[in-house]
């Protein structure tokens, strides 16, 4: 039985800060109608989907910061994306900010869920690698305080069987780590799904800047390819609030190829028919771990002489 799945990829342009949840959620359903006529069943959405990127702010009314965090999900809000999917029968993975509460303390997290046909969530997954400062950057006035905002995910990077095959979720900064693929490409994840929001000048070096977009695809096409698997990386880009971020969302294939490519840097579809089992061919010849990935050879320095030899 063949193991195809339409797979979409909606991008997002800017989010206004004073956008609410409800004009989000409007932007959301439309893309996931256009992608169902598209032939799609599943739709990856951005990182921080249902607000302007506000990491970029130091935000010190704690009322004014726990607005950009959601409570619940499904919530009164957002229901109508659930009650979409389930109507269209697409599934979906959609990123934002998660406050819980335990034992009286606040937790925040950057968050992702991955939602099947009927609506229900099957997946979450809480974004491990937070880039950024705690702490504003004297004389800068868009910030990424990540580490301010969000304490790293404590869910570890699990795979779900679900659309016919074993799905796994990052979250922007993630993809930058072969770690975050090779820990799901050794559950035989056949689709990662993820969502970014990555401005141009996030370093502040500028021939290292100039080579964002460049570094955005590597990253995902090397993690695609040395682990036999999809990779569905989805922007939130365009000038948001005077942050200019990337566009160029992507489906890849387990070859590391690009096969669907976003254009524009606006709220975009961009649709590939993906065949999980391609994955199968990459692991069971070239990256077949078991024949031939060595761990136990990788940490022989170290082991002979309890700690890696200092610089010359
Ligand atoms: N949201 C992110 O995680 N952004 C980072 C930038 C700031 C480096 C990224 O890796 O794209």
């Amino acid at each position: 039985m063949s193991r195809f799945v339409m797979t979409a990829a909606a991008q997002m342009g800017p989010i206004a800060r004073a956008e609410t949840r409800a004009d989000c959620v409007k932007r959301l359903v439309e893309m996931m109608r256009e992608a169902k006529a598209r032939g799609s069943e599943l739709v990856v959405f951005p990182e921080l989907a249902l607000t302007t990127f506000f990491p970029r702010w130091m935000i010190e009314d704690e009322a004014e910061l726990d607005s950009f965090y959601e409570t619940e999900m499904p919530s009164a809000q957002t229901m109508p994306l659930f009650d979409e999917a389930k109507k269209l029968g697409v599934g979906f993975y959609l990123g934002f900010a998660e406050l819980v509460v335990e034992n009286g303390v606040k937790r925040r997290y950057n968050t992702s869920i991955l939602v099947d046909r009927t609506g229900n969530i099957v997946g979450k997954y809480r974004k491990v690698h937070l880039p950024g400062t705690s702490e504003p950057i004297p004389g800068r006035v868009l910030h990424h305080l990540e580490k301010r905002y969000f304490e790293p995910g404590d869910l570890g990077f699990p795979v779900w069987r679900a659309f016919g095959g074993v799905m796994g979720m990052c979250i922007c900064n993630d993809r930058r780590w072969p770690e975050v693929y090779r820990v799901m490409g050794l559950q035989a994840v056949d689709m990662v799904m993820l969502g970014y929001n990555t401005p141009f000048d996030h370093v502040g070096e500028v021939a290292m800047d100039a080579l964002s977009l460049f570094h955005n695809h590597l990253s995902m096409q090397a993690g695609a390819y040395q682990n036999a698997t999809w990779v569905v990386g989805t922007a939130k880009c365009g000038n948001e609030e005077g942050s200019k971020m990337l566009g160029q969302s992507v489906i890849i294939a387990p070859s590391g190829e690009i096969v669907a490519q976003s254009v524009t840097v606006e709220d975009e579809v961009i649709t590939a028919k993906c065949d999980l089992d391609m994955g199968k061919r990459y692991r069971e010849t070239i990256f077949d771990f078991a024949r031939h990935r060595r761990p136990e050879h990788y940490g022989l320095i170290v082991e002979r002489t309890g700690a890696i030899p200092p610089p010359e």
